[in-house]
Parts: C-alpha cells; sequence; structure tokens
C-alpha cells in the first residue's frame, strides 16, 4: 500500500525577521518598510500554524532558517557588515527564506518519467536579498532528500532566467498518489513592478524533471495582476488534487488556459472568484488565495487554512461563507494568524513547501511531531529577539543575539551540520 501523501514543510521564521521594505511590487513589504518587526511573535505564529495543521491529520515538516545575517554573501560584495549600505546589510539581514514556497519546485514522484520525485532549487535572483538564499536551501534539500534512490534535488537555474519555486506551479491530480498535471505560471516583463517568474525558467525546471508535454502547462500570469501586487502566483490562485481555485484576472489568456486543462486532465474542477465580487485589491490584501487548500483526511473534503485577513475582508469572507454552504469540494475555512509574516507579503501557503511523497524516506529531522513544536517553541520563547527595527542592524548585541538564538534552535532538532 502506497504511503505517498502531502507534506508540507514550513519554513521556521528566523530571528532577524524585520521590514526593510525590499520587495519592490510585494504591497505589504512596501508598505510596512522600517515599522518595528516582532521576530519571536513571528516565529511563535509560524508553530502555532504547524500545530493547527497537525491538529488537521495533515503531515507536517520544517525547514531551519538560513544563517543570517550573510557574512560570506556580504565579503563577496567587497563590503563587511560594518561598512555595508543600510539596504545592502538589510538584505544581508533578510530571514525570507521562511517563505518556503519560494525555496524549491517540486515534481512528485507518481507521473515522473523515472519515478523519482525531482526538485530544482529556485533562484530568486530578481530580489537582492533572495538572491543568496539558494546555496543554503540546496544544502538543506540535500539533507533532507538525501535518500537518492527517491529524490533527485537539481541545482538552480542559470542566470539571467529568474525561478521563484513552487510560488508558481500548482499540480492537478486525481489524489496525491497519482499522476497527474503540473501548471507553471510565468510573468512578462514590462510592467510597473518586475515580473519574478520567467518563461525560461519554468521550461528548463519542467525539462530537467522530465515532464512531458502532455502532462505541462504553461500559463502567463495576467499583467494587471502583477501591477496590482500579485507578486507570485499564489496571491491569485491555489490548486488541490483536481481543484483549481482562482480569482477571475488571475491569468492573461484564461479561456485558453482553462481549455488547456479540461483537455490536459479532463477531471479538473476549476472554481473562478468573479472580479466582482472579490475585486482583485481585496484577493491581493486579504491574501484570500495564499490559503493552504488541503484535503481533509477524515472527511475527505477540503479546507482552506486562510490568513485571519481574509475573515476580516467583508467581500472576501461573504463569497467563502457561499462558497463552503454550496457543498462544492471546499468545506471547512480555517483562519489561522501569520500576521508577522503578512507584514511582508507572506500568508499561510508563502510559507510551506508542499512536498509529496512517502514520509518515511524523509530525513526524520525535517518532520514535525507535537514534540518537537514544543521544543521549537521553547528555543524560540527563549533565543528569540522580541523586536527589531531596522535601523537597529548595525547593532553588534542584535547580530550576537540573531547568530545565537539559531544555533540553538540547530542544536535542538540535531541539525548542527547546516550550521554555515
Ligand atoms: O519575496 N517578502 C517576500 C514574500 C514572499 C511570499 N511568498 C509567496 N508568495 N509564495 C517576497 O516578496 C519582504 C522582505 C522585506 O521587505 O524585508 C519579502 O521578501
Amino acid at each position: 500500500m502506497t504511503k505517498i501523501k502531502e507534506i508540507n514543510f514550513d519554513g521556521v521564521i528566523g530571528p532577524s525577521h524585520n521590514y526593510a521594505g525590499l520587495s519592490l511590487g510585494n504591497i505589504a513589504s512596501s508598505s510596512n518598510a522600517g515599522e518595528a518587526s516582532y521576530p519571536r511573535e513571528a516565529a511563535l505564529q509560524g508553530v502555532a500554524k504547524m500545530r493547527h495543521n497537525i491538529d488537521l491529520g495533515l503531515a507536517q515538516g520544517f525547514f531551519m532558517p538560513l544563517d543570517r545575517p550573510n557574512i560570506g554573501w556580504l565579503n563577496a560584495l567587497g563590503t563587511t557588515l560594518n561598512e555595508a549600505e543600510p539596504h545592502i546589510r538589510a538584505a544581508a539581514y533578510s530571514a525570507s527564506s521562511m517563505w518556503a514556497a519560494n525555496a524549491a519546485t517540486i515534481s512528485p514522484a507518481p507521473g515522473s518519467e523515472d519515478g523519482k520525485c525531482h526538485m530544482t532549487v529556485a533562484n530568486l535572483q530578481t530580489m537582492p536579498h533572495r538572491s543568496h538564499e539558494w546555496p543554503g536551501t540546496l544544502a538543506q534539500l540535500q539533507l533532507a532528500f538525501a535518500n537518492q534512490d527517491h529524490f533527485t534535488v537539481h541545482g538552480p537555474i542559470p542566470s539571467p532566467f529568474g525561478d521563484e519555486g513552487a510560488a508558481n506551479h500548482m499540480r492537478l491530480c486525481d489524489g496525491h498518489g497519482a499522476a497527474g498535471i503540473e501548471i507553471f505560471v510565468y510573468g512578462k516583463s514590462g510592467g510597473r513592478f518586475p515580473a519574478r517568474q520567467h518563461v525560461e525558467a519554468s521550461k528548463a525546471v519542467a525539462r530537467r524533471h522530465g515532464m512531458s508535454e502532455d502532462h505541462v502547462i504553461f500559463a502567463q500570469q495576467s499583467d494587471k495582476a502583477i501591477a496590482a501586487g500579485a507578486f507570485h502566483n499564489d496571491v491569485v490562485a491555489v490548486a488541490n488534487e483536481q481543484l483549481l481555485f482562482a480569482h477571475e484576472e488571475a491569468f492573461e489568456h484564461r479561456e485558453e488556459f482553462y481549455a488547456e486543462v479540461q483537455r490536459k486532465f479532463p477531471q479538473a474542477e476549476i472554481v473562478t472568484v468573479p472580479a466582482d465580487k472579490v475585486s482583485l485589491g481585496d484577493a491581493i490584501k486579504s491574501y484570500l488565495f495564499n490559503a493552504q487548500l488541503v484535503t481533509l483526511p477524515d472527511s475527505g473534503g477540503m479546507a482552506l487554512i486562510l490568513p485571519t485577513e481574509a475573515e476580516e475582508t467583508e467581500s472576501v469572507w461573504s463569497y467563502l461563507q457561499e462558497l463552503v454552504a454550496g457543498n462544492g469540494a471546499i468545506r471547512k475555512l480555517c483562519p489561522v494568524n501569520v500576521r508577522q509574516s503578512m507584514a511582508n507579503g507572506g500568508g499561510p501557503a508563502c510559507l510551506r513547501l508542499r512536498v509529496v511523497t512517502d514520509p518515511d524516506l524523509v530525513d526524520q529531522r525535517f518532520i514535525a511531531t507535537p514534540k518537537k513544536l514544543d521544543a521549537i517553541a521553547e528555543v524560540i520563547e527563549q533565543y528569540w529577539p522580541e523586536s527589531i527595527v531596522p535601523d537597529q542592524l548595525t547593532d553588534a548585541d542584535l547580530l550576537g543575539t540573531i547568530q545565537n538564538a539559531r544555533r540553538k534552535l540547530l542544536q535542538s532538532c540535531a541539525l548542527e551540520e547546516l550550521e554555515h
């Protein structure tokens, strides 16, 4: 009997979490620039979300925060922590690896040509503060998925082709253990905000993962969505098993795209949220689509694990009430508080990387249990800084606190080998 299931790996929110306004085109990041952040509270919110998902009967994993500030990166730029310009120093300090949906693109073993699960670490090259994540992320993927009989971990797509990982990738299938189709969503440059996922990168990932033409779709994100602040597809669309849940204005050529989905995966059920019920602005503000759309193990129905901001946005919440009353696939709404991450543009879905596999094949140090989450929460409570304002990033005491906090977490999870 197959034990294949979807595991959500959440990035533990690192001790340097701060609001430096580093992501052009990400409205929350720009509008909260310079505000005080609360790393301890942020990380505990992340742990609470993981606990919540375990309580729903879902498989849960986690990734460690990366070593920040990234002194090696500063040195490669010919500078040091003290001498760097403020925006470069902030980029070195960013805790952005918490958004694990941008860690890699995953093509699970069911349906893959060689029977292995393929993963390509995202190069994240569009945003300077994210461009230096991949070496640390790759090291972690190579450790967590070291079993080469079952996993192939690929290095990053070469520059200049921007790849932002699973945030721009959706899979449709009859059940997680079945073969399906994979949808790669890319943006076209030229608008007021950068298009962070390039079609050349999406195609390269699909080729490396051995995807055949019949099982893959490349879809263009709408220029309008990018201009309105949907810097990744997962801000305007999400999929699970046979269901695609998307905003009416998510895709540039919606009808052609939907027709291709129906042709390549006739069982697909598409739920389109009309713009006259939920405007693109409300969808982006509330992060309605940045929900984790999950299959509940007991009932077989689906749930949306949403940010509490969705509950507070009237148009969104009334649309959702109607949706769950309608006897469709989505039966349950679970708001979770991830406000600290949300203030940097990262909702529940940004914080996790979905890997469909047998959990026994993964290095068990990355698999969450309630007991391990208690231990992680204890380290966070004891060592994570309570608050940071970006001006404090020159403070030597803060540097020591941040480095020590991560070291304690690695020790607690027996993952010291990831220290540098
Ligand atoms: O890349 N924010 C992240 C948010 C990523 C959300 N991920 C998904 N949608 N999957 C980003 O824009 C802000 C950092 C700062 O401004 O300090 C930031 O990087």
